[in-house]
């Protein structure tokens, strides 16, 4: 009986040490727990090395979508350590790797802040230059319009999009529309870009029975299954990962598009965003990573929000291909995403952007941000580093745009989207059960409760409750 189980654990140990390379750990056990004195031991004994490959191979061979991607190796002659993943180079040199770079990372731009082209490459024509500055003209005159309604009481919220006009058009104008949006809240330009009438844009915000959410968000909450534009959600950063999962979707299908995802350098602290990165390299998907770095996360300064030089070097810590991009330069971000979105999908991977800007206007109506910044700051961002100016002196210079046709322009925008709002708002709103349905095919008891609740107050104490909503 001892015999044969002395003998059955030989036969087990022999086993795994053909089948798992044990030979290689137990010969070379100390490259695994490399010290400071023992940077010259040899490297882990080959059988290991290539057992440990094959087996990583058989695993990422057998049904998964990505491929095994490691490190280059490194020059023969060099001490290295055959780690998983890739060989590491050992040093004798104790260096810790600095926590910010000599020189900050460089910002890619096209057009100088005059709108003149610092190298001259035509990649937009004059019919998509002029389409897209009538649409950044449009998104300024919509935050014209429905702030001051906000202002006037006639719609509850509303948020601006001020010095961020090229981020959206721009990027929105590089892609197609079976690419998937999945947006913060200052990326209506991304939709309006797509065909969002402003008509529909003012059913949202009035929140009547038009608006495709039924009028049970906030205004500026938009979405659009025609748009592949999926709708807002108020909490930062959720759509992170949400875009990598539906870019994981796209690439699981074969599809020719990619999946683009909106948000704040605020946005980038949540935990949601480092998920999504990490989750969006090793997958291999084609997400872009659109972060608008405006300087501001409401009164939070990006002095506050990280250490880091800023967005753009988070990229390389997880393994995606970034970029900074001038925000205020309609054609860099263009070109950016242009090439972004060729490298995703050809690619299959991901890529990040990080666009710098500045939030020009208040966090949103229920913000003073002169309480908390300075206004010439305000001031020197809305008037010298304008982006709608910037590309409208690069069309004008190229003889594509005239005084008469911006006033031409202005005038029938402001007019069509005054006749929205008022057409908007007398339309009926939704009835107040919309509130209760739509989640459960079958509601609870509580709700149910809560339901019966509601319309006895609302019978109780009419004068608290809007005459319009259907009861
Ligand atoms: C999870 C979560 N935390 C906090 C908030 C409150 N909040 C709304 S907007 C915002 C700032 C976001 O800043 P940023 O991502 O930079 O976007 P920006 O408004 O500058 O475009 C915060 C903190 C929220 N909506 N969700
Ligand atoms: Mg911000």
């Amino acid at each position: 009986m001892a015999f044969s189980l002395r003998k059955s654990k030989y036969v087990i140990y022999n086993n795994l040490k053909t089948r798992m390379g044990l030979f290689g750990i137990t010969k070379n056990r100390s490259c695994w727990t490399s010290s400071p004195t023992h940077h010259h031991s040899t490297p882990i004994a080959a059988p290991f090395v290539q057992t440990f490959r094959n087996t990583c191979a058989s695993f990422r061979n057998t049904g998964t979508l990505f491929s095994a991607r490691r490190f280059e190796s490194i020059k023969a002659g060099k001490q290295v350590l055959d780690f998983p993943g890739g060989m590491v180079a050992f040093t004798s040199e104790m260096s810790f790797i600095s926590e910010s770079p000599k020189e900050r990372a460089h910002c890619y731009r096209v057009l100088d802040d005059n709108g003149q082209p610092i190298i001259h490459q035509n990649i937009v024509n004059e019919e998509v230059s002029i389409t897209m500055y009538a649409h950044m003209v449009t998104l300024q005159i919509m935050d014209t319009i429905f702030y001051e309604a906000q202002r006037q009481g006639r719609i509850s919220f509303y948020l601006t999009t001020n010095g961020e006009e090229a981020i959206n058009i721009a990027s929105a104008a590089a892609l197609t529309i079976d690419d998937l949006i999945f947006p913060q809240y200052r990326e209506p330009g991304v939709l309006l870009w797509r065909g969002f009438t402003l008509q529909e844009f003012a059913n949202q915000c009035f929140g009547n029975k038009a608006d495709y959410g039924k009028g049970r968000q906030m205004p500026i909450h938009y979405g659009s299954n025609k748009h592949n534009y999926f709708t807002i959600s108020s909490t930062i950063a959720t759509q992170l990962p949400h875009a990598v999962g539906a870019a994981y979707s796209l690439k699981m299908e074969k599809k020719d598009a990619c999946v683009v995802t909106y948000f704040g350098d605020g946005g980038s602290s949540e935990g949601d965003f480092h998920a999504a990165l990490n989750f969006a390299a090793v997958m291999e998907v084609p997400v872009i990573f659109i972060c608008r770095n405006n300087g501001w996360a409401i009164s939070t300064p990006t002095s506050d929000q990280f250490r880091s030089d800023g967005v753009v070097v988070k990229g390389k810590a997880y393994g995606v291909r970034s970029i900074r991009v001038d925000g205020n330069d309609a054609l860099a971000i263009y070109n950016a995403v242009h090439a972004a979105r060729e490298m995703a999908i050809s690619e299959h991977r991901p890529i990040l952007i990080e666009a710098l800007a500045y939030r020009v206007g208040h966090h949103s109506t229920s913000d003073d941000s002169t309480k908390y910044r300075p206004a010439n700051e305000i001031e020197f961002w809305r008037t010298s580093r304008d982006p709608v100016t910037r590309f409208r002196k690069w069309i004008e210079s190229n003889g594509w745009w005239s005084g008469e046709a911006e006033s031409e322009l202005r005038s029938s925008v402001r007019k069509e989207l005054l006749h929205a709002i008022q057409f908007a708002e007398k339309v009926e709103k939704p009835s107040i059960s919309n509130i209760f349905t739509d989640v459960y095919d079958i509601p609870p008891l509580n709700l149910c409760e809560q339901e019966i609740s509601l319309r006895e107050t609302i019978k109780r104490y009419p004068e608290d409750y809007p005459p319009n909503v259907p009861v």
